[in-house]
């Protein structure tokens, strides 16, 4: 059983048995959705040119209002569940887990409020199927959207702006939840970041070279306030946090050597006075600039050597993750659930 915790329900139903078949699997996170699960489904296609059989996958977060039950009652083929809540980024890694589990060949992941319209999923998974992209992003185009304030869509942008530097990738809308992976993809990914595995998975993705296209869309308007997004401080709060958490996480050195030079180039600087004057006038001037700048220069090169140490810390991680990928891939790259069922 792989697994990343043990509080996990996965009933064996309604599996798909032809072989050799393309399987998707499209997974809701859910939390407190059965409200707006029954639209959302409803919305979902039953036939996708090119895939053999479509299952669903809710993973229900620690609901309360009885999400699981609704998915069971509108014929969902798998539920897992969480007892408490752990948030959509755990919510999400055990869905990926859970559908290579089941055999996928590409997952789609979808909101469960009805954000994004089910008719998109062919054109969203064709490149995956065409193996033309590992990933395929939805692109909500922010700008068309009415009831994103100004300021929202500036921070919607400066999130995917921020994704981009990092990741080397291209992709417009980072922050959208609605995308399609391949299954070597999902082996690969392994969310770190509590708050938004969104920019997580971009940048994972781009630094492994995966290959992520974008096809357009056009969302549905809002049935429900946001989830995620509580208000505009605890979005700003979130969205910064994240951004200079991926900037430290994933590129250590730079982060740590853009701190550490401003105390570097002042304290060269309180130096630079001190050694003009001494060696223009031979007299003892700006001893504190040189007690002071002493000081800044050991500051900005501890902040550096942390830089340095991070930087090797993540090669570290970097192995780990090779490492993990090809466990997951001996575990499950091989469908063998699927066969046996
Ligand atoms: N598993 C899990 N899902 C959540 C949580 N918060 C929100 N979601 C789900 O994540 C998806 C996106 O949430 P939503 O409120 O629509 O965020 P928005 O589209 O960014 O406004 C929905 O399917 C929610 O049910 C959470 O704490 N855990
Ligand atoms: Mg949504």
């Amino acid at each position: 059983m792989f697994y990343p915790i043990s509080n996990l329900q996965l009933p064996i139903s309604n599996f798909c048995v032809k072989i050799p078949f393309v399987k998707l699997i499209i997974q809701i996170p859910c939390f407190n959705e059965a409200q707006t699960l029954p639209q959302t489904v409803s919305d979902l296609p039953s036939q996708v040119p090119g895939i053999d059989c479509i299952e669903t996958l809710i993973i229900d977060d620690g609901s309360t209002d009885g999400t699981a039950e609704v998915a069971r009652s509108l014929g969902i083929t798998h539920v897992v569940q969480h007892r408490q809540n752990m948030g959509l980024a755990r919510a999400f890694q055990t869905g990926l887990d859970a559908a290579l589990r089941l055999g996928a060949d590409i997952i789609v992941n979808t909101d469960a409020d009805n954000q994004y319209p089910g008719h998109y999923i062919p054109e969203l998974v064709a490149p995956v199927l065409a193996g033309k992209a590992d990933i395929v992003i939805a692109n909500r185009q922010v700008d068309n959207i009415a009831h994103f304030s100004p300021f929202k869509k500036l921070l919607q942008k400066l999130g995917s702006w921020t994704v981009r530097t990092v990741s080397g990738t291209n992709v417009p809308d980072a922050v959208s939840g609605f995308r399609a992976y391949s299954r070597d993809t999902a082996l690969r990914l392994h969310i770190l970041t509590n708050f938004s595995y969104t920019l997580d998975t971009i940048i994972q993705a781009g630094k492994q070279g995966l290959i992520i296209r974008s096809i357009a869309v056009e969302t549905n308007g809002p049935i429900r306030p946001s989830r995620l997004q509580r208000s505009m401080g605890h979005f700003i709060k979130a969205q910064a946090g994240t951004i200079v958490r991926l900037y430290a996480f994933y590129e250590p050195l730079r982060t740590f050597t853009y701190i550490a030079l401003p105390f570097i180039l002042t304290g060269l600087w309180l130096w630079g006075r001190f050694f003009y004057a001494y060696f223009i006038n031979h007299a003892n001037q700006f001893i504190q600039s040189v007690t002071i700048g002493t000081g800044l220069l050991l500051v900005g090169l501890f902040i550096f050597l942390f830089g340095v140490q991070a930087d090797i810390t993540s090669k570290h991680r970097q192995m780990t993750q090779e490492t993990l990928y090809r466990l997951k891939k001996l575990e499950l790259g091989h469908k063998s659930e699927e066969i046996r069922d």
